[in-house]
């Protein structure tokens, strides 16, 4: 059905089915019991000052009859419900792990070759994947319709999910839970390869054609819609929970200290690498570090794109 999201995982036809499942015999019900209610109500109605009612003490067999069929209807949605709902709890053992970290306003992947991406999860089709997520700040949640999954992301604590996704293409990533001023920012994309393509993307392949043909500032700009920069920092000089990216190059910036500098590329790559160590005067330390997330050449592209914003 259209008016569902599009199914691309071996989950999503099961919720379906236990949605659709309950929904129907709702309808159902609905129809039965409204269809009764006005008839009733329109043969049964007072019909002067002097009619009586009669007295009427109960009915054991109507009584009866609608205890036992709803709570047998009740059993089966149960039980339908639970087996689905156990099937989504239990990871297959061959599942490969990845593990997901979210933070203020980022998603970030780290594979089990320790490959890591920000804001771009890649999975295999037909193969299935397990997700041990945890959160570094406040409650976050991992939300992929065209999958039927979600799940919640703790401090302190792992939460997981799993799933086979069944369809090469992008799907979206939501944060479904209320996590501050970039929730709505917090986005991300379920990329899923075909075999031979994830193979390539694995050894690295990939990356390296996309970079041929694009310029530094043109990746630049895909890094700071992709990594989260733009959850903090926007290009057209409003202050958003971190400073502008227009005309910081070149630019001045007055610390925390007081200490006035003039930001050039070493400063943003610092900013980039180790953000608590010079923090802008009338900001929150808040931005997470990138180190180890965004290569020498990614953050090169990001300062080859700032420098299009002067
Ligand atoms: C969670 C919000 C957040 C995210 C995400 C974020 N930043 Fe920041 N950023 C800040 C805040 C707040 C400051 C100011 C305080 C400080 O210097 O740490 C800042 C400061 C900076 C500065 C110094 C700015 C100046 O005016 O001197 C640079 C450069 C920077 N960020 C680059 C980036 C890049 C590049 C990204 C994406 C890869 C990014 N930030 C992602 C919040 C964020
Ligand atoms: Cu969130």
């Amino acid at each position: 059905m259209s008016w569902l999201p599009e199914v691309a995982s071996n989950l999503a036809s099961k919720v379906d089915g236990v949605l659709w499942f309950i929904t129907i015999i709702s309808l159902i019900f609905f129809i039965i019991i409204s269809t009764f209610l006005i008839y009733f109500a329109i043969k049964y109605r007072r019909r002067g000052d002097d009619e009586e009612t009669p007295y009427i003490t109960g009915n054991l067999t109507l009584e009866l009859i609608w205890t036992v069929i709803p709570s047998i209807l009740l059993m089966v949605i149960f039980v339908y419900g639970f087996v689905v709902f156990k099937d989504m709890r239990t990871p297959p053992k061959e599942a490969t792990e990845i593990n997901v970290v979210a933070k203020q306003w980022l998603w970030q992947f780290e594979y089990y070759n320790g490959k890591k991406t920000l804001n771009e999860l890649y999975v295999q089709q037909n193969r299935p994947v397990k997700m041990v997520m945890r959160s570094d700040d406040v409650l976050h949640s991992f939300f992929v319709p065209a999958f039927r999954v979600k799940q919640d992301l703790m401090g302190g604590r792992y939460t997981q999910l799993w799933f086979t996704p069944t369809k090469v293409g992008t799907f979206q990533l939501f944060c479904a839970e209320y996590c501050g001023t970039g929730h709505s920012k917090m986005l991300g994309k379920v990329i899923v390869l075909s075999p031979e393509a994830y193979d390539r993307w694995e050894k690295g392949e990939e990356e390296e054609e996309g970079v041929a043909s694009l310029s530094p500032a043109e990746r630049g700009e895909q890094i700071y819609a992709n990594s989260g920069c733009n959850a903090c920092h926007s290009l057209d000089g409003s202050k958003l929970v971190g400073p502008t990216f227009k005309g910081l190059i070149g630019g001045e910036s007055e610390l925390e200290d007081g200490e006035i500098i003039t930001a050039d590329e070493n400063y943003v790559r610092e900013s980039i690498l180790e953000p608590q160590g010079k923090t802008v005067k009338g900001y929150p330390p808040v931005m997470p570090s990138f180190k180890g997330i965004l290569s020498d050449n990614d953050i090169s592209a990001l300062i080859a794109y700032m420098k299009t914003l002067n």
